[in-house]
């Protein structure tokens, strides 16, 4: 079966290219966003390639996606006082530019910036 071009979360996964890791588990990575909407903004990524956004992954692993709102949350205490929007753009038209699932955490003044 052919494979697909990895995508650049897969490769922050690899370690092929850096980011700022703030968590990591044996399914699960988080890190910084290259271009923060708000003054904390986060990305929690599930490692697996499999699922290109978040209603494939409900459907293919619930226990995954729950693993990731409980990163998110966790995060959001540590960072940004427990107090978040957690977003995940489905389809290119609302912004979606990678298709590896992510959660967007966003922490913070809400005034002080949008995903937009
Ligand atoms: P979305 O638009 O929902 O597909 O979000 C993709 C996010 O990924 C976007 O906010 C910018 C971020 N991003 C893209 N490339 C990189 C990268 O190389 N490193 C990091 N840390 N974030 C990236």
């Amino acid at each position: 079966m052919p494979t697909a071009e990895p995508t650049i979360f897969e490769r922050i996964v690899a370690r092929e290219i850096p980011a700022t890791v703030v968590y990591e588990d044996d399914r699960i990575i988080a890190f910084e966003d290259i271009a923060p909407k708000a003054p904390v903004h986060l990305l929690v990524v599930p490692k697996t390639a499999q699922y290109a956004n978040v209603t494939e992954l409900a459907a293919g692993d619930p226990q995954l996606l729950a693993d990731v709102v409980a990163v998110a949350q966790k995060l959001a205490d540590r960072y940004a006082g427990g107090q978040y929007r957690l977003i995940f753009n489905t389809g290119h038209r609302v912004g979606q530019t990678v298709f590896h699932v992510h959660a967007h955490v966003l922490g913070g003044d809400q005034s002080e910036g949008t995903l937009g």
